[in-house]
């Protein structure tokens, strides 16, 4: 998908449909007072006020429709500059346009607006030369939003389009949002019983189900049988900690808008955790250490709460709840390198495992001028990054930088995957800090006898558990490889008159043999049955009749096939283990 907000063509286009879709707006609801019309990554939105109105999908159609008498009418549109002072007489009638241009910069003595037929709109421009120019656009869909993102505000009514310059762009694009929709994680996870959220609980607080605690399970278990070969030690450590803990890290001075507010016990101040790396910290500081103790890796899969905008909140893939996988490594100065690669391994090395091929690597560093986002030391900076970049250098990996994106306590090296469909998601992280060793006033004894600082590695693998299923849940549309699937094979016998014990001996052995199975004994028709296992997408169907009885068989079908495949039950057994053991993302075709 192209960034229409970064291409000229498009940008323009998008911006001249936002006054178009005004225009439109105003002739069918001629009290409509207009906020602000921007264009973004996919195409533009308009914020409105329309009195008590709130608008319904046949509104959005309507609107279109006169969108397109409007573009028909083939007006020009032209700029005037006007006063300051001509421009609050003007839009005199308009407390959102009187409250844009009060405050307009003092030096913005002209202020332009554009006219197209009947309707004027202040706007800086560029744009198209006639209405007749778009041609390809659509309404995507509407929502409230608070004016200027204050909920202490009034409700206005956005409503977001698109525009492109081909009747096939414009399909494309269709057909993606459709594509997307059919691959929502929060649509698949309603439907395979995956997770759910509850307004009791809270918005962006999930509750995994008996089907996701599976999936996640297995994550887990899969991460950890890593990490413990690459000696990590794993801990439990709470998730709340007091204030003072983070105020020592320095996530009070810099982290706190990200952070929920704080709870009093007693004469105790505590907040919910945001990150783990303080507790780790801690058990670092727990014993004396020496330069021979080190690399020590500290891994957990911790629960933190962070403060996201409820409009970001997404289903499991950004949450206010989430658990990491996550790990801080000490090393001493000499070894970050080589345990930085380590890292960068282990992540190419799970995405090979998950068959991850799109995926680019950033290197986020700090915006200098934010002093209040960013631990203030220059010389710690140009160290961290300095030290970074070489390390990337000698991985040779390539990688764009993004500056601002750095934790508050150094730079990272972020990687973000490109889904199937939609925009690219941050997974994995690798970081690299100086400081917090330093306010813990952390040290290991080294080689002459002398007490140094260590330096830490802050790294997540699959990021949070819930981003990595949000992704995986996308990326399979649901139909998780065998190792994953909350139910791994469904027994169905042909006729239960006849085929219900054989059944049944097959189901007990595959459940001793710990693979996750299902006996489907309902009296409904076999067909019925089979489309049923394919839409709960269980990765392999067992058809167990006379033939499979008699030679002591079965007969089975992979998910999305129709062939079917017989064989030896024992053999099928120990094909099906072995299968679920190697942890195939893709299963083979017998
Ligand atoms: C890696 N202290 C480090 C840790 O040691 C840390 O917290 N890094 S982080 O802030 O970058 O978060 C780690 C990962 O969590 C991110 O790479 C991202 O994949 C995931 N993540 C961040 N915010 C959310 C969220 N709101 N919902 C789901 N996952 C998130
Ligand atoms: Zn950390």
């Amino acid at each position: 998908m192209i960034n229409i907000k970064e291409n000229e063509n498009l940008n323009i286009l998008n911006h001249s449909c936002a006054h178009l879709l005004a225009q439109a707006v105003k002739h069918l609801y001629p009290e409509a007072k207009f906020w602000v019309g921007p264009v973004i990554e996919e195409g533009f939105y308009y914020d409105i006020d329309l009195g008590d109105n709130t608008l319904t999908e046949e509104d959005l159609v309507k609107i279109e429709k006169e969108m397109k008498k409007c573009a028909k009418a083939d007006k020009r549109i032209y700029k005037e500059e006007i006063s300051k002072e001509d421009a609050l007489e003007k839009f005199k009638d308009d407390p959102y346009k009187i409250d844009l241009i009060s405050r307009m910069d003092e030096n913005d003595t002209v202020i332009s607006c554009y006219t197209q037929g009947d309707f004027t709109d202040l706007c800086r421009g560029p744009h198209v030369e006639t209405t007749k120019k778009m041609k390809y656009f659509k309404l995507i869909k509407h929502s409230g939003a608070y004016w200027k993102g204050d909920a202490k505000n009034k409700m206005l009514q956005r409503i977001y389009g698109v525009c492109f310059e081909t009747e096939e762009d414009l399909n494309d694009y269709l057909n993606e949002l459709e594509e997307r929709k059919q691959r929502d994680h929060r649509k698949i996870g309603k439907e395979q019983e995956l997770f759910m959220n509850h307004e009791l609980v809270g918005s962006g607080m999930p509750l995994w189900l008996p089907n996701g605690a599976i999936v996640r399970k297995q994550l887990e278990n899969y991460i950890y049988e890593k990490e413990q070969k690459l000696g990590y030690n794993h801990v439990y450590t709470p998730c709340v900690g007091t204030t003072n803990l983070y105020k020592t890290s320095g996530h009070w001075d810099h982290y706190k808008e990200n952070m929920f507010p704080v709870m009093k016990v007693d004469e105790e101040e505590f907040v919910l955790r945001p990150m783990n790396c303080p507790h780790h910290m801690l058990v670092y500081k727990n014993k004396l250490h020496s330069y021979r103790d080190l690399p020590i890796r500290i891994g957990e899969f911790a629960t933190d709460f962070r403060y996201e905008a409820s409009g970001a909140v997404k289903g499991l893939e950004r949450v206010r709840c989430m658990c990491q996988n996550d790990a801080h490594l000490f090393v001493t100065p000499e070894q970050i390198g080589e345990e930085f690669k380590k890292v960068v391994g282990l992540i190419l090395d799970v995405y090979k495992d998950f068959g991850i091929k799109d995926y680019k690597f950033r290197l986020s560093l700090r915006d200098p001028e934010d002093k209040e986002k960013y631990f203030d030391d220059d010389e710690m900076w140009n160290k961290a990054e300095d030290k970074l970049r070489e390390v990337l250098k000698e991985l040779g990996v390539s990688y764009f930088e993004a500056t601002g994106e750095a934790a508050f306590y150094g730079p990272k090296l972020d990687v973000e995957v490109k889904p199937a469909v939609g925009p690219e998601v941050t997974l994995s992280t690798c970081q690299l800090d100086f400081l917090l060793p330093r306010k813990f006033d952390l040290s290991y004894i080294d080689k002459n006898g002398e007490k140094k600082v260590p330096v830490v590695l802050h790294r997540a693998i699959f990021g949070t558990f819930d981003r990595f299923t949000a992704f995986l849940i996308e990326e399979t549309k649901g139909a998780f490889p065998t190792w994953l699937a909350p139910v791994q094979v469904n027994v169905i016998p042909v006729n239960n008159n006849y085929h219900l014990e054989y059944s049944k001996e097959v189901y007990s052995m595959l459940r001793e043999n710990g693979v996750r199975v299902e006996l489907d004994d309902r009296e409904e028709k076999l067909s019925y049955k089979m489309r049923e296992s394919q839409t709960k997408k269980v990765p392999i169907t067992l058809i167990l009749g006379d033939k499979e009885k008699d030679q002591g068989m079965v007969s089975y079908r992979r998910h999305g096939s129709d062939k079917t495949y017989s064989v030896e039950k024992n053999m099928f057994v120990e094909l099906l283990l072995n299968e679920i053991n190697n942890k195939r993302i893709k299963a083979q075709e017998n």
